[in-house]
């Protein structure tokens, strides 16, 4: 399918955006949820992860590289060295699952829901829909040999969980755009674009934001001045995002059930997770109690 060239005034500053498909609300968080939400964000003890493990090493040509941002995941854990859920064929051994939402969040999460089953019918929304999935992003600057390098930034993707994708913002705005192609040596189209202000909620859904295009953080702007919780040694917080998702429940298992290979390599951030979680210390003691692999 063709895109219209992008013609007028930049869509990016909108306080609504009404695109088919594609939902920008700048103020749907109240001032007590987004209280709420950002005094449960500064409990968290968020996860430095690497790319690739000892059963998953790197394809020819990369090498093992930590992700740009500390991340946590609520529902199910995509942990980066498994591989992200990407039907059809990799659907398991991927969701392991994670601590449920908190109550505030599931209370956003029902008004998004009852939005997105107004947004999209038939194919843009898949049976047994509902958004059991939270990945949280902490952008900012990260501590490299002494020195404070910007990450804020994530590179053109598309999220293959199906159906729509909702996004709550937090902190400094972020600059979203999405782009047709990744061809080595053409210049990415934008065809939409937006920035995500403190307090917003972006939807999408449909092929068009899906299937046939990719979506990128272009940047994160540094005027607001804000610092995120939670304090970290090695990270500057300045902007969190939450992007809620679908996995079919069936394609979630706990850790105790995983493949060994997949339990080695992601027992080492179980166990990290576990220091500051009760939900993980007990997967873990199940797993134990279930009769670990010796060797
Ligand atoms: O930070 C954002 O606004 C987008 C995050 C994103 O693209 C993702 O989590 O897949």
């Amino acid at each position: 399918m063709a895109f219209p060239p992008h013609r007028g005034r930049p869509l990016a500053h909108k306080v609504r955006q009404r695109t088919p498909g594609h939902h920008y609300n700048a103020s749907f968080l109240s001032a007590a949820d987004r209280t709420e939400i950002l005094a449960w964000l500064g409990t968290l003890h968020p996860l430095w992860e690497e790319r690739y493990s000892k059963h998953f090493p790197p394809p020819p040509g990369q090498s093992q590289r930590r992700l740009l941002r500390p991340v946590y995941w609520l529902g199910n854990w995509q942990f980066a060295c498994l591989d992200y859920y990407r039907p059809p064929k990799g659907v398991l051994n991927r969701c392991v699952k994670a601590e449920p939402f908190p109550a505030v969040l599931q209370r956003q999460v029902a008004k998004i829901e009852e939005l997105a089953r107004r947004m999209f019918r038939g194919p843009d929304m898949p049976k047994g829909w509902h958004l059991n999935t939270c990945l949280v992003n902490f952008y900012g600057s990260r501590l490299e040999d002494g020195r404070w390098a910007d990450t804020a930034r994530v590179g053109e993707h598309k999220d293959f969980e199906p159906g729509p994708v909702a996004s709550l913002s937090f902190g400094e705005r972020a600059l979203i755009q999405f782009v047709t192609s990744t061809r080595p040596g053409e210049r990415d189209e934008v065809v939409l674009e937006q920035w995500l202000d403190d307090g917003s909620l972006q939807l999408f859904g449909g092929a068009r934001w899906k299937d046939q295009t990719f979506h990128r953080v272009q940047r994160v702007d540094t005027r607001a001045g804000h610092v995120m919780p939670p304090e970290l040694p090695d990270f500057r917080t300045r902007r969190i995002n939450l992007t809620f998702r679908y996995v079919p429940d069936e394609h979630v298992i706990p850790f105790a059930k995983l493949s060994p290979e997949a339990r080695e390599d992601v027992r080492p951030y179980m166990e990290t997770l576990a220091r500051g979680s009760a939900f993980f210390k007990a997967e873990l003691e199940k797993e134990q109690a279930m009769g670990r692999p010796q060797g």
